[in-house]
């Protein structure tokens, strides 16, 4: 009911829209829309009401508010169900639970503050509270479990075109799984999988983005290696902007991969924003490390590689340092 008032405020921005109007469009009584104006104003809703004339949306907070994200993404897929958290462990545990006990295809899972946000291979995430994204999305494609690196890429390519979208940062792939912006990393991204032998039961893509995160206040090691958009537009900017251009752009490519088998469009994005491509990287995988010349990227988003032999190969996943560009 509640987002039901907000909507109509917000289809109404600037323009009163009287109780009695609300309580008929709505189907409730004038008291309970009063009630849910009230809860709206709690969160940070600035409504201006009048007698006689009735209420009126000035601003909005830039809080994650899922009924506010709903309305304006208006999805019938990916963000069609979302849940919001004040404080998590990870995100990425939550959504793996939620799938693990049927959440549906598309469910966005997002949190004000992560205390154990984690990166690849037991590395942890720094989310701090309020002024970043930390969110994940619960996945149910019907594909085989090799194929669950594709969704990295096109996740990469979704978040590279939002951000560009919604701030006019101009960031770049590094691949296989970092949004970077001057050489330094402003956002992560960690796929993770539910699978048998053959099927895969979930996917959870999580994305963690430094928004406007002071990263003055991280240890000294990851200060070295992190930006925020806020550093690179030099102002605050609105994480529900954000957020809302992500799922709708995610929406678009992954629609594009689950209907047409390939996922073209996404290697293009990552090729066209790729800090990789054409320099020489040093991969690790495990425990072999390999220095390469990075070519291409293939249909599958693997890295085309030729190693110091002459020879060319491809790699799946791995840590990749782009000499000249991230030392990290
Ligand atoms: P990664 O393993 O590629 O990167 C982890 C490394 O990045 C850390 O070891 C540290 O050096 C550095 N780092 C840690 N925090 C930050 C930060 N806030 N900004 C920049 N660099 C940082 C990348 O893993 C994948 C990260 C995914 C995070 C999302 S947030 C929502 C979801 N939930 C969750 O627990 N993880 C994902």
């Amino acid at each position: 009911m509640k987002r039901k008032v907000l909507e109509a405020l917000k289809k109404n921005k600037d323009i009163f829209i009287s109780g009695e109007e609300l309580s008929r469009k709505i189907g409730v009584t004038r008291t309970a829309v009063w009630k849910h104006i009230k809860q709206l104003k709690e969160e940070g809703y600035e409504i201006e009401s009048i007698s006689r004339k009735g209420y009126r949306l000035l601003k909005e907070p830039d809080t994650l508010d899922p009924n506010a994200l709903i309305i304006e993404i208006g999805s019938n897929f990916i963000g069609k169900h979302i849940y919001h958290f004040d404080s998590v462990d990870s995100t990425n545990t939550i959504a793996k639970k939620m799938a693990a006990e049927g959440a549906f295809d598309g469910t966005v899972i997002i949190a004000e503050e992560q205390i154990g946000g984690r990166g690849r291979l037991g590395r942890s995430w720094i989310s701090p509270k309020g002024t970043g994204i930390w969110m994940s999305i619960v996945l149910r494609p019907n594909i085989e479990p090799t194929e669950a690196a594709k969704i990295t890429q096109i996740t990469a390519a979704a978040v590279a075109n939002a951000i560009r979208k919604a701030t006019g940062c101009e960031v770049g792939i590094k691949w296989p799984n970092d949004i970077i912006i001057h050489n330094k990393k402003v956002c992560g991204i960690l796929t993770e999988m539910g699978a048998e032998l053959n099927s895969v039961n979930y996917i959870i893509v999580g994305i963690g983005i430094n928004v406007n995160v002071d990263i003055k206040e991280f240890p000294e090691e990851v200060k070295k290696i992190a930006t925020s958009i806020r550093a690179c537009v030099g102002k605050e900017i609105s994480r529900k902007d954000i957020v809302k251009e992500i799922l709708l752009e995610f929406q678009k490519l992954y629609l594009d991969f689950i209907e047409n088998k390939n996922i073209k469009k996404s290697i293009d994005i990552c090729k066209k924003y790729s800090v990789t491509l054409g320099k020489q990287v040093k991969i690790k995988n495990r425990d072999k490390e390999i220095i390469a010349e990075a070519i291409d990227l293939t249909e599958d988003g693997q890295l085309l590689i030729k190693n110091e032999s002459g020879e060319m190969q491809t790699v799946i996943s791995g840590e990749v340092s782009v000499r000249g560009i991230t030392d990290y």
